[in-house]
C-alpha cells in the first residue's frame, strides 16, 4: 500500500485492460480506489442479467479471473452449457458454471429491489474486495454498433458475430438520460487523481462520459487526469480496439488515443515501442510518461500502476 493519494484515485474501466490495470491499483490504494466500469456492455441472455465489465473487473481483482480469456472465472466448467446446447438452447455466448452463479444472484438480488451499484457492492464484498467497483450507471444503457448491416447490439456485434462486420459509428442508447449514481459522484469528487484505464475508447470509456452529467463532473474536479494507452506498436493488446479505429478512420496508434481523449486528460502513457510518437503526442498539450504498459500478471499491473500514480502526482494542475 502506498501513503499517497490518501483521497483515493477514480479509475475509468471496461474489459479486460481496464481490469488488469485496476488490479494493480487495488494491490496499492486498496479502499481508496473507486472503479468506475462501463456497464454499455449488459445485456439479458436467458433470463439472466449479464454485466460483462463489472464482472471482469471484479473476477480480476478477486484474482479468480479466469488468466487466458480474461473474462469468465478460473478453473470453470462447463455443465451448464454442455445440457443447454443438447437441449438446443442458444450457446453462442459461454456461461460457465461458476460465473452462472454470478448472473443468477444479481437477477436475484435486483428482483428484489437493489440496485446494480448494491448488487455489485454485495458481489465484491463476498469475493473480499476492498476497492469500490461501481457501475457507471444504475439506469440501463446499452451500447450498439452502427453497421452496413445495421444497428447490432454489442454483444451480437462482439461475441457471436466476432467483430466480423466494419463499423461506422457506435451508439450509446439511454446514456444521455442515465444518471451518475451517488457513489459515483462521491468518488470523483474526493479523488486526488482520475485514471483512464488501458480499455478500449471507443466501447468502454465513450460510453462511460455519455452518462448525464459524467464528463462536466469529472472536468469538474481539479486533479490530475491521465490515461493508458491500450494500443501498443499500432495494435490493441486485446479486443478490436485498432481494428475500430481504422474502420472510423483513424490510424490505430496512441496518437489517436490522444487526439480522441482531448479535452478531457492532462497526461498520457504510452508503451516504450511508442516513444517514437511522445513528441507529436506533447504537441497536442499532453504530458507524456513512457514506459512498459504491457500487463501480463498481478506484478505488472502493480509496476505499471506505481507508475501510472507517481506521474499523475507529478503534474500541476489548476491554480
Ligand atoms: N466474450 C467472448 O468473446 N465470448 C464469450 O462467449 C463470452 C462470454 C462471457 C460471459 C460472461 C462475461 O462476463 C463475459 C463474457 N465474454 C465473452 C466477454 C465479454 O462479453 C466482452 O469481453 C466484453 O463485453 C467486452 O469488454
Amino acid at each position: 500500500m502506498i501513503a499517497a493519494l490518501a483521497g483515493g484515485v477514480a479509475a475509468l474501466a471496461g474489459g479486460v485492460g481496464g481490469a488488469r490495470l485496476s488490479r494493480g491499483l487495488a494491490r496499492l490504494l486498496g479502499d481508496r480506489l473507486s472503479v468506475i466500469v462501463n456497464t454499455g456492455d449488459d445485456f439479458e441472455h436467458l433470463g439472466l442479467p449479464i454485466s460483462p465489465d463489472l464482472d471482469t473487473v471484479t473476477y480480476t481483482l478477486a484474482g479468480c479471473a479466469n488468466p487466458e480469456t480474461g473474462w469468465g472465472v478460473a478453473n470453470e466448467s462447463w455443465n451448464f452449457m454442455a445440457q443447454l446446447r443438447e437441449l438446443g438452447g442458444p450457446d453462442w455466448f459461454l456461461l460457465g458454471d461458476r460465473d452462472l452463479a454470478t448472473h443468477v444472484l444479481r437477477r436475484e438480488w435486483l428482483g428484489q429491489g437493489d440496485s446494480l451499484t448494491q448488487v455489485t457492492a454485495r458481489l465484491c464484498q463476498r469475493h473480499g474486495i476492498a476497492s469500490r467497483i461501481l457501475p457507471m450507471s444504475d439506469d440501463i444503457v446499452r451500447t450498439r454498433v452502427q453497421t452496413a448491416e445495421g444497428l447490432l447490439d454489442f454483444q451480437d456485434y462482439f461475441v457471436r458475430r466476432r467483430c466480423d462486420v466494419a463499423i461506422s459509428g457506435l451508439q450509446f442508447d439511454g446514456a444521455r438520460e442515465a444518471r451518475v449514481p451517488a457513489m459515483v459522484t462521491e468518488a470523483i469528487t474526493a479523488a486526488e487523481a482520475i485514471i483512464v484505464c488501458p480499455s478500449n475508447p471507443y466501447v468502454s470509456i465513450d460510453p462511460i462520459l455519455a452518462v448525464g452529467d459524467m464528463q462536466a463532473r469529472l472536468l469538474a474536479v481539479e486533479v490530475p487526469r491521465v490515461a493508458v494507452s491500450p494500443i501498443i506498436g499500432g495494435a490493441a493488446v486485446k479486443g478490436p480496439a485498432a481494428k475500430m479505429m481504422r474502420e472510423l478512420g483513424h490510424a490505430p496508434s496512441s496518437l489517436t488515443v490522444a487526439e480522441k481523449y482531448h479535452g478531457l486528460l492532462h497526461g498520457l502513457v504510452i508503451d516504450r515501442a511508442d516513444a517514437a510518437l511522445a513528441d507529436a503526442i506533447a504537441a497536442t498539450g499532453l504530458a507524456v510518461r513512457i514506459t512498459d504498459t504491457l500487463m501480463r500478471g498481478p506484478e505488472d499491473s502493480e509496476r505499471l500502476a506505481a507508475e501510472v500514480i507517481a506521474f499523475a502526482r507529478s503534474l500541476r494542475v489548476g491554480g
